[in-house]
């Protein structure tokens, strides 16, 4: 019999993925989620991976958290946007240099901010990919429309290319995906500017109401017939740990109740490595100090199954 976990991978030669620590957290205002990449690290992902059968490398990104002596000119209208920006720019390059060696990449955040840099760095260096994006939220405000000027709130405006004008912190960004390749799971707070661009531009969204009435596995089948049908693109994979309920991930920055069940994300971490084309995945938004201690446990051992599952660990 032969393990799942052990079938070639569509995309990727060998067996290899590099963890990159992301400790940043200025896309938003709650301080502790920087912490968050030490914490999943000492949880033994870099070993669950290596029991999995892969060799793994931990990166980091010099001078991630390095601040620029002062901020950029959109400052008024977005929460430190030259800082992200910067940050973004060299997580971007260490992402990429990651995936241009052939390996498979999980991106250990920090806010969600982060998705700038991740979503750069994997249409870089694998163009067709496909991105599936797991939140509470949709992080597709434009800086004109962010209510709060927070940019864990942008990313995916930015990299669609629907800023306008882009601010000239983040020119640097490439309209890098296309509407087409986008899908997301989990929503269930969106404000009204957002809610106009995903449904001007089409974009596959399936909320939490989607989930309850389809269930999860059909869910994530129309998910991905529309943004990877036959499996022919590489995936990446953004789970914001919001999108799984307050209940169980508690030590997060913005909870909304009414989240994934824990066998909810589960499933759809398993239905992505069956498809044997994840390249990327992204584990953001957990903030160590926003919880008790036995919140912030449980919080990071689902970062913890999202990492092991998404590369393979199946139930039995
Ligand atoms: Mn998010």
């Amino acid at each position: 019999m032969t393990l799942l976990n052990y079938l070639d991978h569509r995309f990727l030669g060998g067996r290899n993925v590099s963890l990159i620590k992301l400790p940043f957290g200025a896309g938003q205002k709650k301080a502790g989620v920087e912490e968050a990449p030490e914490y999943i690290m000492n949880s033994g992902v870099d070993k669950d991976l290596k029991k999995l059968g892969y060799n793994v490398e931990v990166v980091d990104v010099p001078e991630l958290k390095k601040a620029p002596a002062e901020e950029g000119p959109s400052s008024k209208q977005l929460y430190r946007p030259l800082y992200v920006s910067t940050a973004c720019q060299r997580a971007k390059n260490v992402i990429a240099g990651e995936l241009s060696k052939g390996s498979a990449v999980v991106n250990i955040g920090g806010d969600h901010s982060l998705g700038i840099a991740t979503v750069s760095a994997v249409q870089e260096v694998h163009p067709t990919s496909c991105l599936l994006w797991i939140d509470a939220h949709a992080d597709i405000n434009t800086p004109d429309s962010s209510p709060s000027g927070n940019l864990h709130g942008c990313p995916v405006s930015l990299v669609l290319g629907y800023a306008k004008p882009v601010p000239p912190e983040f020119e640097w960004v490439k309209t890098c995906i296309d509407s087409g390749r986008v899908a997301y799971i989990g929503l269930r707070d969106v404000d009204p500017g957002e809610r106009m661009l995903l449904r001007q531009h089409n974009i596959p969204f399936f909320t939490m109401h989607h989930v309850d009435k389809y269930g999860i596995g059909r869910v994530v089948e129309m998910a991905m017939a529309a943004i990877n049908p036959d499996n022919l693109r590489p995936t990446h994979l953004s789970v914001d740990v919001d999108s799984v309920d307050p209940s169980i991930v508690p030590a997060t920055g913005t909870r909304v109740k009414g989240g994934l069940t824990f066998r909810e994300i589960m499933y759809i971490c398993e239905a992505v490595a069956e498809t044997r084309t994840l390249v990327a995945l992204d584990v953001v938004e957990v903030n160590p100090l926003l919880s008790d201690k036995e919140g912030c446990e449980s919080t990071i051992s689902v970062a913890r199954s999202v990492i092991r599952t998404s590369f393979g660990l199946q139930l039995v």
